[in-house]
């Protein structure tokens, strides 16, 4: 028996990842603060594919613009014009702005988390950035305050959180190097902590697509995934409850068609939709290279140890969880080192097969 007599191999495939990108939801992130502060730069060097400069923009007040990208579940809402004389004018179109948001049921829409953005260099926190920090935090929306081109605190962080004290907290950043002029380096820093406390506040269900869409911290990619293999592995384990014949191992590729899906879009894989889907294929098919179930399940069988207890024919619950836990793994340990290599970057699809092909070819040998 085939896979393809059972259900049409492809077109599950293009549906679990349409799903997988649906389930990720759409992260909004508003980030404001004074002209040149350093808003732009920390975007790019938060999320993916320079967001900032090659995203498409569009104005949703006067002050403030949409960026959004095809295949990132992000949107980035810019506001300038903090330091405006009509500053009242940028924040009450602000605030129209949020509450039409918060309005909508589906909470996609809302405006999520922001940062306000504060230079190190100004030491200094003006009354416009104390009233949108109020009006944001009446609006239950979490705001972290970013120091921008940290150099030198001089207590000004301490300062930072005494005068708005509603804050979830403040975070020194310095988005890109800096080279003093006695050639000394300053290496980026802050970033980390900056996605960390962000992921602390962002709602439960958008934690995912916060995580697809940066590019800082690649371990948190790798942590999202594991859950996603734990509940495949688990839900492997269930339809093997009753041992189940090696030829209907079959039923048990859809869950791993699932869980590969979920983990390419928490990491990010924001690859065009019919090459990722081809990839995810062909990742599935293995070395067998074909749709044929068996197959499918008997390549999967040579990634685990002791595959071999595959006794009197039938794949008990354990054996399908260790395949499920080993692909899944295997996946997310390819993943981990190409997003790495590509300081964050996701892979090409073509990329992504190939070290997908040599993984695998080690994992069976070693068997
Ligand atoms: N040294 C240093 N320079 C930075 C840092 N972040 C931004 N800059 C520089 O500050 C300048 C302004 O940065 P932008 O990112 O364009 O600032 P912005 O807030 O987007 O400015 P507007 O869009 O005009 O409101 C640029 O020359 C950046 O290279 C940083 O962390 N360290
Ligand atoms: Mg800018």
């Amino acid at each position: 028996m085939t896979v393809a007599e059972d259900f049409n191999f492809e077109a599950s495939v293009k549906d679990a990842l349409r799903e997988a990108f649906k389930e990720l939801g759409h992260v909004n992130v508003l980030i404001a603060g004074r002209t040149g502060v350093g808003k732009s730069t920390l975007i790019n060097a938060v999320f993916q594919g320079n967001f900032a400069t090659t995203g498409q923009g569009r104005p949703v007040t006067q002050d403030t613009r949409e960026i959004r990208k095809e295949g990132i579940p992000l949107s980035i809402f810019d506001t300038r014009g903090l330091e405006m004389a009509d500053f009242t004018k940028t924040l009450d179109a602000l605030k129209s702005l949020v509450s039409e948001r918060a309005r909508s049921s589906d909470s996609n829409q809302h405006i999520h988390v922001a940062w306000i953005c504060i230079a190190e260099d100004f030491r200094r926190v003006e009354p416009a950035e104390e009233e949108l920090v109020k009006m944001l935090v009446d609006r239950n929306i979490p705001v972290i305050v970013v120091i921008t081109k940290a150099r030198s605190d001089k207590g000004f962080r301490a300062t930072v959180l005494q005068i708005l004290p509603l804050v979830s907290n403040a975070v020194r950043v310095r988005a890109i190097e800096e080279v003093l002029d006695e050639g000394i380096v300053l290496p980026p820093m802050g970033l980390p902590d900056l996605v960390d406390l962000t992921m602390q506040v962002v709602p439960e269900g958008l934690k995912r697509a916060f995580t697809a869409a940066q590019k800082v911290d690649i371990e948190l990619k790798k942590t999202k995934s594991r859950a996603i293999v734990a509940g495949a592995a688990a839900s492997a384990a269930g339809m093997a409850a009753v041992p189940i014949p090696f030829s209907d191992a079959v039923a048990i590729v859809p869950i791993q068609v699932g869980m590969i899906a979920g983990i390419s879009a928490t990491f990010g894989l924001s690859i065009d939709k019919s090459s990722l889907s081809t990839m995810v294929g062909s990742i599935i098919t293995g070395a067998g290279g074909t749709f044929a179930g068996r197959t499918i399940v008997a390549s999967l069988l040579k990634m685990i140890p002791g595959a071999g207890s595959v006794v009197g024919g039938t794949i008990a619950a354990t054996t399908a969880a260790a395949i499920t836990t080993a692909f899944g793994e295997a996946y997310i340990a390819v993943l981990f080192i190409l997003f790495v290599n590509n300081n964050g970057e996701p892979p090409t699809s073509g990329e992504v097969a190939e070290a997908f092909k040599k993984k695998y070819s080690q994992l069976a040998i070693i068997k």
